[in-house]
C-alpha cells in the first residue's frame, strides 16, 4: 500500500505530518516532556520554511495504568482525572509556542472508532489470536494487576522493572506475566500469577517486513539500531488486551473473553496520531489537508519520541500499520533524556524544571526552546542547569543574534530611516544562499541543532561583516559604501529571522515587525530570506535581554532547596530504590537515576604524576565519523588534533548519531599504541564515559591540539 518515500528529500510534493509522543494525562509537565514537544514543533515549523505542506498533531494519552493509578490515588474517576490534565496541557503547551494543528485525546470518539476499526481489520486479516497467559493478581485487593499495578524484576537484565517496561534497565517492553517476583503496587504484597485468556497480535510475522522498514527509516540512528537488535533476538507476539475497565473496549463485544478486558494503552495511543490528523483535516477540509493520503497512501510521517519508546514506534506501531493496510512512518527521531545539573531528572525528588515554574519565572519561551533544541544533537542527553542556560542565552542569543539585529537595524533606522536603497552585495547574497542550503540539509538530517547553527552562524557572520566594514567610518567619507554595508546587514538580519523562526518563533516575529514586514514570519519560506525588507521601518528595540548572575544564583538556590526538601541526600548510594515513581510519568524524560548502584569500584592503587604525564591527552575536533562495515559497534573517526588528523576506531556506532559528530570537540589519548580493528588502523583513543560512551569534551575555549593536564 505504501510507496517508498524515503529516497527523496524534503520538501516533497506530498503532505507531511509531524507528531510528538503523547503526554500521559496524569501529572505536571516538565522540561523532559517539553524537549520532545518543542523539538517536534520546531521540526514541523522548519519543514514549513522549506515549503513542505505539514501538519503538527498530538493529543493526551488518557488510558492505561499510568492514569488509572493516579486517578485512584486522588479518588476520582480516570476519565475526570485525565480530562483535567488534558485541559491543562492544552493551556500550557501554547505558552511554549508549541503550536499544534490539532491536539486531541485518546478517549475521544475519533480515536475510539479508529482504534477499534484498526484492531478489527487486524483480526479480519488473521493477525490476532487468543492465548491463555499468566496474569499477576492481588488476592487482597481482589484485582488483576496489569502494567504499572505490578513491579518486579526484569527477566532480561535483572533490573527493577514495571509490569510493562524495564524502565530502569534495558528499556525493553515487557509482556504480561514476564516480570519476575511480582509485587502488587496496590498493597505492596507479593502477587500471584493466574491464568487468563488474552488477545495477541502476531508481531513475529512481521520480522522481515520490519527489517526492510528499518533499512529505509530516517530519523536518528538509535531508532534503527536498537530494533534491529531486537528483531535479531527474535520478536515476541504482543498482548493487546488488559484486565481492567479504563480503556477502549476490545471491538468484539459479544465474545465472552472480552468481559472486563480493554485494549492495552499502547494500542490506542499511537492511533491518536491518525485520529488527530483526521480531526485537523475534518476542520480545515480534506481539500486543504488530505489525511487519508498521509496515513493510507504516500504522505511523509515523522514521529519525534523519547528514546525509551523506540520499541513501540519501530516494531509494534509499523507492524500494526502494515497489518491494517496503512502507510509507514518515514522517520522516527528519538531524543535523549534531560539531566539537571548533571543528575537524572527525577519528579519524585523534585529535581526537575517544571513547565509552570519556567513560565512563572518570567523567562521568554523562545530561550528555553533555543536551549533545548540546540544544546546537543537530538539523540544526545542534554544537561540543563541555570548556569548553562544563562551562558547560552547571554552568549548566543543576546551577544550574537540580538546584538547583530539591534546594531544593524538601529544604524539603518538612524541613518536611512530603514533599509538603504541599494542591491544586496554578491558576497552577502551568497552567504545567505549558503545558509539556506545548510538549513535545508539540517532539516533533512533531522538536526535541530543544525537548523539553529545555520541561523546563529549567519548572525555571527553579520557581526564580523559590520566590524570588518566599519560603516560608521564610511557615512561621511564614502556614503555609498556605507549604505551598501548597511543594506547588506539589514538583509542578513531578516535572513537570520527567517532561519531562526522554527526555534524562536516569537522573537523572529518581533524582528519581522521591526523590519516593517507584513504578515507572519512563520509563513515565510527560506528563499524569502533574500527578498528585500520594506524601505522604511521604525526605531528598533532590543529583542533579547541578558540574564544576570544574581538571578541565576537565586534560581540555583531555589532548585537546591526544593530538591533538599524532597529528601534528596546526595550521599545516598541507594538511589535506585527510590528513583521509581508512579506519581507522574518520567519515562519520557528521566535519565537513568539508578546508575549510582552500578558504578565500578575505585581502584586502590595510586599512580605518580610522572605516570600520568606519560599520557599525551589532547583536545581534538571530529572531522568525520562513519560506521565500519561488518562491525556492530565500531566507527572510523577522523579527529583533528592541531598538528595532524588522526584516524581512530571507536566503539560508538550504536551509541551516537555519527552524522551529528563532525564539528564536535573530543578528548583523544594521542600516544596510544596503534592497533588494527576490522582491518582499519586506529591511531589513538577517544575518551568516553560509561556504557553509553558519553564523549568527553571541553566546555570553554580550549583550542584543538591543546594538552589535557
Ligand atoms: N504516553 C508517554 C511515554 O511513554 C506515552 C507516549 C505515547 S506515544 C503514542 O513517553
Ligand atoms: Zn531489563
Amino acid at each position: 500500500m505504501s510507496t517508498d518515500s524515503t529516497d527523496d528529500a524534503f520538501p516533497t510534493d506530498r503532505p507531511a505530518v509531524v507528531t510528538c509522543g503523547l503526554p500521559y494525562a496524569n501529572g505536571d509537565l516538565h522540561i523532559g516532556h517539553l524537549r520532545g514537544y518543542i523539538g517536534a514543533d520546531a521540526f514541523s515549523r522548519a519543514l514549513e520554511t522549506l515549503g513542505q505542506e505539514t501538519a503538527y498533531v498530538s493529543g493526551s494519552d488518557m488510558h492505561g495504568t499510568p492514569v488509572a493509578v493516579n486517578a485512584e490515588k486522588e479518588g476520582v474517576s480516570p476519565e475526570e482525572f485525565a480530562l483535567e490534565w488534558h485541559d491543562q496541557y492544552e493551556e500550557t503547551l501554547p505558552k511554549f509556542n508549541v503550536d499544534f494543528d490539532n491536539y486531541g485525546h485518546t478517549h475521544d470518539e475519533t480515536n475510539t472508532e479508529l482504534t477499534q476499526e484498526i484492531v478489527r481489520t487486524l483480526d479480519d486479516e488473521g493477525y490476532i489470536y487468543e492465548k491463555e497467559i499468566q496474569v499477576a493478581y492481588d488476592p487482597d485487593a481482589d484485582q488483576y494487576l496489569p502494567d504499572r499495578y505490578v513491579e518486579g524484576t526484569c527477566p532480561y537484565c535483572g533490573a527493577k522493572a514495571r509490569g510493562d517496561e524495564c524502565d530502569e534497565g534495558c528499556q525493553r517492553h515487557l509482556e504480561p506475566g514476564e516480570v519476575e517476583d511480582p509485587t502488587s503496587t496496590i498493597t505492596g504484597n507479593p502477587a500471584e500469577y493466574r491464568e487468563r485468556t488474552h488477545k495477541f497480535f502476531e508481531v513475529s510475522e512481521f520480522a522481515d517486513y520490519l527489517t526492510e522498514f528499518l533499512d529505509g527509516l530516517e530519523g536518528t540512528s538509535n531508532a534503527r539500531n536498537q530494533p534491529r537488535q531486537w528483531i535479531e533476538e527474535g520478536l515476541q507476539d504482543w498482548c493487546l488486551t488488559r484486565d481492567m475497565e479504563w480503556g477502549i473496549d476490545y471491538p468484539n463485544g459479544d465474545n465472552e473473553t472480552t468481559e472486563d478486558i480493554v485494549l492495552y494503552v499502547w494500542v490506542d495511543a499511537p492511533v491518536e496520531y491518525i485520529a488527530s490528523t483526521k480531526q485537523y483535516a475534518d476542520r480545515v477540509g480534506t481539500d486543504e489537508y488530505d489525511w487519508e493520503r498521509v496515513w493510507k497512501d504516500d504522505g511523509d510521517i515523522v514521529h519525534v519520541i523519547g528514546r525509551d519508546i523506540i520499541q513501540h514506534h519501530t516494531i509494534f506501531w509499523p507492524a500494526m500499520l502494515e497489518g491494517a493496510g496503512y502507510n509507514k512512518p518515514r522517520a522516527v527521531a528519538a531524543t535523549g533524556f534531560i539531566t539537571i545539573n548533571g543528575k537524572g531528572l527525577s519528579t519524585s525528588r523534585n529535581r526537575a524544571i517544571w513547565a509552570k515554574e519556567y513560565v512563572e519565572e518570567g523567562f521568554h519561551p523562545d530561550l528555553l526552546r533555543y536551549y533545548l533544541t540546540t544544546t546537543g544533537g537530538l539523540q544526545q542527553d542534554v544537561d540543563f542547569s541555570w548556569d548553562a542556560f544563562q551562558e547560552r542565552v547571554n552568549g548566543e542569543l543576546v551577544g550574537t543574534v540580538g546584538n547583530f539585529w539591534y546594531r544593524s537595524l538601529l544604524f539603518a533606522y538612524r541613518n536611512y530611516e530603514g533599509t538603504p536603497e541599494a542591491d544586496v552585495s554578491k558576497e552577502v547574497a551568497e552567504r545567505i544562499e549558503g545558509a539556506i542550503g545548510e538549513t535545508r540539509e539540517a532539516v533533512n538530517d533531522y538536526s535541530l541543532r543544525g537548523i539553529g547553527q545555520a541561523a546563529t552562524q549567519l548572525a555571527q557572520f553579520g557581526n564580523e561583516y559590520i566590524q570588518r566594514n566599519e560603516p560608521w567610518k564610511l557615512t561621511d567619507d564614502d556614503p555609498e559604501q556605507a549604505a551598501q554595508v548597511i543594506r547588506d546587514c539589514v538583509q542578513i538580519a531578516k535572513a537570520v529571522g527567517v532561519f531562526l523562526e522554527p526555534i524562536a518563533p516569537d522573537k523572529a516575529q518581533a524582528l519581522w515587525e521591526q523590519l516593517g514586514e507584513d504578515g507572519d514570519v512563520a509563513d515565510a519560506h527560506l528563499e524569502d530570506a533574500l527578498e528585500s525588507p520594506p524601505r522604511n521601518f521604525d526605531e528598533p528595540g532590543e529583542l533579547f535581554e541578558k540574564i544576570e548572575d544574581d538571578r541565576v544564583a537565586e534560581l540555583n538556590e531555589k532548585l537546591a532547596e526544593r530538591v533538599a526538601a524532597a529528601g534528596d541526600d546526595e550521599s545516598d548510594a541507594d538511589e535506585e530504590t527510590e528513583s521509581d515513581d508512579t506519581e507522574s510519568d518520567e519515562s519520557a524524560a528521566m535519565a537513568d537515576d539508578a546508575a549510582t548502584g552500578d558504578l565500578e569500584p575505585l581502584l586502590e592503587d595510586r599512580i605518580g604524576f610522572e605516570d600520568f604525564q606519560e599520557l599525551d591527552i589532547r583536545v581534538g575536533r571530529i572531522e568525520s565519523a562513519e560506521g565500519i562495515e561488518g562491525a556492530d559497534d565500531l566507527a572510523k573517526v577522523e579527529v583533528d588534533i592541531g598538528f595532524e588528523t588522526r584516524q581512530v576506531v571507536a566503539g560508538i556506532k550504536q551509541l551516537h548519531d555519527l552524522d551529528e559528530l563532525p564539528g564536535e570537540k573530543c578528548i583523544l589519548l594521542a600516544n596510544m599504541e596503534p592497533a588494527e580493528l576490522f582491518g582499519v588502523e586506529s591511531n589513538g583513543m577517544i575518551l568516553a564515559a560509561g556504557d553509553e560512551a558519553d564523549l568527553l569534551t571541553t566546555h570553554d575555549d580550549a583550542v584543538v591540539g591543546e594538552k589535557v593536564q
